[in-house]
Formats: C-alpha cells, structure tokens, sequence
C-alpha cells in the first residue's frame, strides 16, 4: 500500500482529498498546525459551514468506512526534526504539499501577516525538500501552487503553456538561440509571490537531489463537498464566504443565497481560471499516477478547467436565480482592470481528466446546500478589510 502524507491535511482541499485518497486504499497521514482554525479565531470568522475538530472528523471517518487516517499535530516551517521522523517512521511515498497560508488578502493585511506568509510557506516549503533529501530522494513531492504565479496573461493573445516557455536567445553577434525556460514570474500579492518562489526552490532541489517534484498551478476552486464529504455531515468541508479567504465564485454563490448584492471588484473584467473541486482531486491523483520522466526536471500542470470574466460569473448567477443585484465597489486591490487569459491544460486532458464545467444547474446544487448555512453569515466579514 501506498502511503501519502498530506501537509495541510485539515484544510479546504486537503480534508477532501485526504478523504478521497483514503477511500481509494492509500495509507494516508495528515500533517496540520491547525493555524487556518487559529486564523478564524483572530480574525473573528468562521466557516458557514459548521466543521467539527480534527479529531472528531477522523472519528468519523473510521465509524462510517472502517478506515483510518492518522493525524499528527505539528508546523513544518518550525519542527524540522518532527517532520523527518514522522516521514520516516510512515515509510512515506508520496508528500502532497498544501500546508501554506494561502489567501492573498490575508498576506497583504498588515506587515505581520505578510511576514508570516512569507515565514510560513517558504520555511514549510523548504523543509519538506530538506527533509526528502534526508529520508529518501525517492519520494515523489506535490505541491498545490497558483495560477497567479503567471501573472494572469501578460502577453496578449497568447496562451499560457505549463511552466515552460520556449524562448530565442542573443549570443551577442545577432544570433538566436532556441531554448526552454520557466514561465517568468507576476505575482500580485505577497502570497502569491511565495509561490513563485516555491517554484525556484523546486527547481534547485530537482537539479541537484534529482528529487520527483510535481507542481500543480490551479485556479480557483468552486464548490465545496465531494462524493465522501457528503457521506455524513460531520465529514462536512469548510465553506469561506469572508473577504479574506472567501474565493470569489463561492462567496457570489452564497451572496445570492443570502439575498445580498454580488461584490465585484473594479470593472469585473477581470479573467480568472477556475476548476470544480472534484476536478483538483482528480487532478491530484492523476498527478500521483503520473510523476515527470525527465530526471532532474519539475513537472508543471496547469490545473484549470475553463476561464471566466468576474462579470460572466456574476451574469450566470444573475440569470440563474430572481432578483440577484451586482454592486461594483472599487477594487481593494492591486490588479489589471481587465485581462485576457488563455490557458494550456492539456496536460491532464491528455491523462484522461473530465471536466466538470460550471452552469446554471451546478450553481443552484451548491446554493441549494449553503442555504441552510445562511444563519451562520456574519455581514460585517463580507466587505473587502484588506487593501493594497
Ligand atoms: P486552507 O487554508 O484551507 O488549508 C491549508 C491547510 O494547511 C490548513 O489546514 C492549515 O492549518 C495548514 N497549514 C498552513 N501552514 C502550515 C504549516 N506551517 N504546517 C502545517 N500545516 C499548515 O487552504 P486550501 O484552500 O486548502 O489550499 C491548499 C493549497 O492549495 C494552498 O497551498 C493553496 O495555495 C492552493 N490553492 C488553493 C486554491 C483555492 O481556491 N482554495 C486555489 C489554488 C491553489
Ligand atoms: N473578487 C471580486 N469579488 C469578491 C472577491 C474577489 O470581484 O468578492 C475578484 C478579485 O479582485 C480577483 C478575483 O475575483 O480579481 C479572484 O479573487 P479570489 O479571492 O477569488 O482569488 P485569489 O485571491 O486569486 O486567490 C484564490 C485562492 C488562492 C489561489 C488562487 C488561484 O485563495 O489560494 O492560489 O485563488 S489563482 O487566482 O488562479 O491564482
């Protein structure tokens, strides 16, 4: 059996697909400091949808399956020793790396969020390959990074490959080159900008350690259960809907749902990729099955499904439900008023992934759900807090 740790386990995609590894026969291990609970609490949200603690979700998992996933309580940016003996002790192999702060309002809130952001996802980063290097070069590393790493398409009228742009290059007497270079780097938020960073750290490791590393650059996710969250509800996902860590097509779902006016940000011509949430499990098992052939090379997938203008969003939820109202405010944030973004995902098309495209019917399954939910909105946590 295969044994897969999952940093960040307890987490949005990490809970969900911890469950769907497990269910699939993988000896799974979560690896969680339980800081997205922490941030909640200091910030004062909270999911809409009621998660029981970790411990009560494992529970529950093993009355309803008969399977067990273990849980170890640790930060893998402060306790490197902790991280190399739990990685040993599990004969692990297979690390699926998702445990960094990944909201990028929250990284620009203040000096001390940006500081931990930083602190946080590249010492986590950077253990988790310290530690391969010392237990087993083996092991295959996945990492959940971003879109935004791109830049969102800073070249008109061209698409986005995965990771890698052909490029020529000067010798200097007028004569090109043909080369291979990583996709440059446009990051629009501190925590953004740690992802591309991650990158660079990925790229040394494979050169050096010739370690298997997959980097996955995903869009921003929709929905919230998968088939085994539904399988009782103290399996339950979180559901951020605040101006933080509430991803703009759930926060518009569960805006409508509340009888509140969709918040667009700026001209809402800003384009965006987005991919169901059981399309990035899908992703990420596939990934697993299928660890780059070329030595000392990262392997880079474009994790999206399709691409969509904030005013497309806000105009498929509008036709969809009555009385739907779009409120633009101005943009809290740093970003071009308007892009064009053509993404390459053929990748995972070629392995066989079935996209799960949005419409008006996917919508009302997810508004159907949070509806029940809606005494849990806090009003004061839905207007932007963060600005840059
Ligand atoms: P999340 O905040 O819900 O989950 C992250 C988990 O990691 C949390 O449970 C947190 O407690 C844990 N964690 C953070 N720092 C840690 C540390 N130092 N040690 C141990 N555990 C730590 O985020 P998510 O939405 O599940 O995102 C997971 C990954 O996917 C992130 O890296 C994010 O950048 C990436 N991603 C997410 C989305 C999205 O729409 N949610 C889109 C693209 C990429
Ligand atoms: N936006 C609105 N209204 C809102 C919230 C957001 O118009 O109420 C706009 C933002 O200005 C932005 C776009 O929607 O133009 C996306 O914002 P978001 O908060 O949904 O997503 P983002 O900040 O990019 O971050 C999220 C995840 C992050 C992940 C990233 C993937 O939090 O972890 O890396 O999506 S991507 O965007 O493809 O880089």
């Amino acid at each position: 059996m295969s044994n897969v740790l999952i940093v960040g386990g307890d987490g949005f995609c990490g809970w969900p697909l911890s469950l769907r590894l497990s269910m699939k026969g993988y000896n799974v291990i979560i690896v969680d400091n339980l800081s997205r609970r922490k941030i909640d609490v200091d910030l004062g949200y909270t999911s809409l949808t009621p998660i029981v603690s970790i411990q009560e979700r494992l529970n529950t998992w093993k009355d309803v399956t008969n399977k067990t996933i273990s849980f170890y309580l640790l930060d893998v940016s402060k306790e490197y020793e902790r991280l190399v003996s739990v990685i040993r002790e599990n004969k692990i192999n297979t690390i699926i790396h998702l445990g960094e702060q990944r909201a990028a309002p929250y990284s620009m809130k203040t000096r001390t969020t940006s500081r931990y952001t930083v602190d946080n996802n590249l010492s986590g980063t950077h253990n988790i390959l310290s530690a391969i290097v010392e237990v087993d070069c083996s092991i295959h590393m996945i990492h959940l990074g971003t879109m935004g790493v791109y830049g969102y398409g800073v070249v008109e009228n061209s698409i986005i490959p995965e990771g890698y742009v052909n490029v020529k290059m000067d010798d200097g007497a007028g004569n090109y080159k043909d080369t291979t270079i990583l996709h440059p780097s446009y990051p629009g938020s501190i925590y953004h900008l740690t992802k591309t960073q991650d990158a660079l750290f990925f790229q040394f490791y494979a050169k050096n350690w010739n370690i298997k590393i997959t980097d996955l650059h995903q869009g921003i996710i929709w929905g919230m259960n998968t088939r085994e969250t539904l399988l009782d509800e103290r399996l339950i996902n979180r559901f951020d809907y605040d101006s933080d860590y509430g991803t703009v097509l759930n926060r518009f779902i569960m805006q409508a749902a509340s009888k509140l006016p969709l918040t667009v940000y700026g001209t809402g011509e800003q384009t965006r990729a987005f991919i169901h949430i059981e399309n990035s499990m899908d992703c990420v098992e596939l990934a697993m099955q299928n660890p780059g052939k070329e030595p000392n090379k990262v392997e880079i997938f474009n994790q999206v499904t399709e691409t969509h203008t904030l005013n497309t969003l806000a105009e498929l939820i509008q036709n969809t439900f009555n009385d739907v109202v779009i409120n633009y405010i101005d943009n809290p944030r740093k970003e071009m008023k308007s892009n064009q973004l053509m993404v390459s995902n053929k990748k995972f098309k070629n392995l066989g992934l079935n996209s799960i495209l949005l419409d008006e019917v996917a919508i009302k399954e997810i508004y159907n759900f949070i509806i029940k939910y809606n005494s849990n909105i806090k009003i004061n946590n839905i207007m932007p807090s963060s600005k840059w």
